[in-house]
């Protein structure tokens, strides 16, 4: 018999047990027609939590709320899986990151972001305190994650679906790609865990915030900083918009009117002899003859005045321990790419029959350089090394060569898998 979840479809808290449920083979059902602010507080819901706060989890035994000790009975009620690792130092630890993701990472969040959403006084040395908290406890799981792929062991536990489900509502409501690129091991290893299926089939797609949510129009006083004299007031809520840190530039233009979208430079440059999409046609379309045909065919159309080609090697290959959660890593940076989908082509190979694999990948971009909206919003390009191909180089050449062919042996390994982007 299913559990029941008592909580509203998008909430991150029970995202916690429903994730640790897909892990750990257990039934847990949302409670239908669950509605916020109402359910909660009807007299047999506050019998289960007596502060009527959600999700709570009726069980056979009896009610549980607080998610992170629902989550913890979900992952235990069958007792066969390892989500609580698979030794007293595994249970330690996984503990000690569920503590942690909850105290210095949520909580930060939260305090960031619950005024800028009305929830609470908005006072902008108190915002200033939490990002930098944050950043604090984001800095030590950037470093934890450097040489980590999951936070205990070689496979995803409960301190990782807890800290990914508290990533998630800072990801998706208010920590923006220029907040998050200082943590690049932390935003790996947030797309890898939402994009594994278990996570996937609760999340969704997850789209990371593109704006922090702007400062409510009348920041709300502090209580005790009320004023004796009628002036005051002003004057202190201006040196406080001065003081006020990371203020998002989104704020001030999302009052004006939309303003047309901008033309992406690349529409820009002069034409170019080579159209993009008859070489992804030729590439698709050709099955025998590859060599003969696809890469004599590319060559012909390679135009390097309007295009260049760029080879590029993964920094983190000694993290690539399992094969599944590498390739799932490539699957997601070609998901990332389809913002480059009129402008780019791309292939990407994982390399080695045993870990740790490797990573490289050939890339077609139009234009001379890399594209500067790719590099901005796309997080995985700062996770590898570039290089741009020297077309006047045949040993270079002969590389793109085979890397479009998907030749194997490449570099003297077999493939573990090839991905194309087009
Ligand atoms: N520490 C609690 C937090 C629960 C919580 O704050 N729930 C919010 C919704 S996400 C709530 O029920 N708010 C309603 C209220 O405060 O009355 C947990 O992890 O379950």
């Amino acid at each position: 018999m299913a559990l029941i979840l008592h909580a509203g479809k998008s909430n991150k808290n029970a995202y916690k047990a429903l994730i640790a449920a897909e892990y750990a083979g257990v039934q847990v059902q949302l409670a239908p027609n669950f509605e916020m602010g109402v359910s909660n507080k009807t007299p047999e819901f506050l019998k289960m939590n007596p502060i009527g706060k959600v999700p709570v989890l009726e069980t056979p035994e009896g009610p549980v709320f607080e998610s992170n000790a629902i989550a913890r009975y979900v992952a235990r009620v069958k007792g066969d899986n390892t989500l609580y690792g698979s030794s007293s130092i595994d249970y330690g630890h996984i503990e000690q990151w569920i503590d942690f993701s909850s105290l210095e990472i949520d909580a930060n969040i939260g305090r960031w972001f619950a005024p800028r959403k009305g929830f609470g006084p908005y006072l902008p040395p108190a915002e200033e305190a939490a990002i930098s908290s944050l950043k604090r406890a984001l800095g030590a799981l950037n470093t934890h994650l450097a040489t980590n792929t999951y936070l205990v062991g070689h496979t995803v536990t409960l301190a990782d679906i807890i800290t990914t489900c508290n990533l998630y509502l800072g990801f998706t409501n208010i920590m923006i790609k220029s907040f998050t690129s200082e943590f690049p091991h932390v935003e790996r290893y947030f797309w890898t865990l939402v994009n594994q299926p278990n996570f996937r089939k609760i999340l969704g797609q997850v789209k990371q915030a593109d704006a922090v949510p702007p400062v409510p129009s009348k920041p709300a006083q502090p209580k005790e900083s009320k004023p004796k004299a009628k002036d005051e007031p002003k004057k202190e809520a201006k040196k406080e918009a001065k003081k006020e840190p990371e203020k998002p530039k989104v704020e001030e233009e999302e009052e004006e009117a939309p303003k047309p979208k901008p033309k992406n430079p690349l529409d820009l440059l002069p034409p170019s002899k080579m159209i993009l999409d008859e070489w992804k046609r030729l590439y698709s379309n050709t099955k025998t003859n590859f060599r003969e045909v696809a890469i004599k065919g590319f060559w012909d159309m390679y135009d390097p005045e309007g295009y260049s080609l760029w080879f590029c090697d993964y920094k983190y290959n000694d993290e690539n321990t399992v094969s599944f959660v590498t390739m799932n890593k490539v699957g997601g940076f070609l998901q990332r790419m389809d913002l480059a989908r009129k402008y780019a082509f791309g292939k990407m190979l994982v390399i080695g029959s045993q870990p740790p694999f490797k990573v490289k990948g050939l890339w077609l971009f139009r234009g001379p350089e890399i594209p500067k909206f790719v590099m901005d919003e796309c997080y995985d390009m700062e996770l590898y090394e570039w290089s741009k191909v020297d077309i006047s180089d045949e040993n270079q050449k002969e590389r793109v060569n085979q890397m479009i062919e998907d030749h194997e042996p490449f570099e003297g390994e077999s493939l573990l898998d090839a991905k194309c982007f087009k």
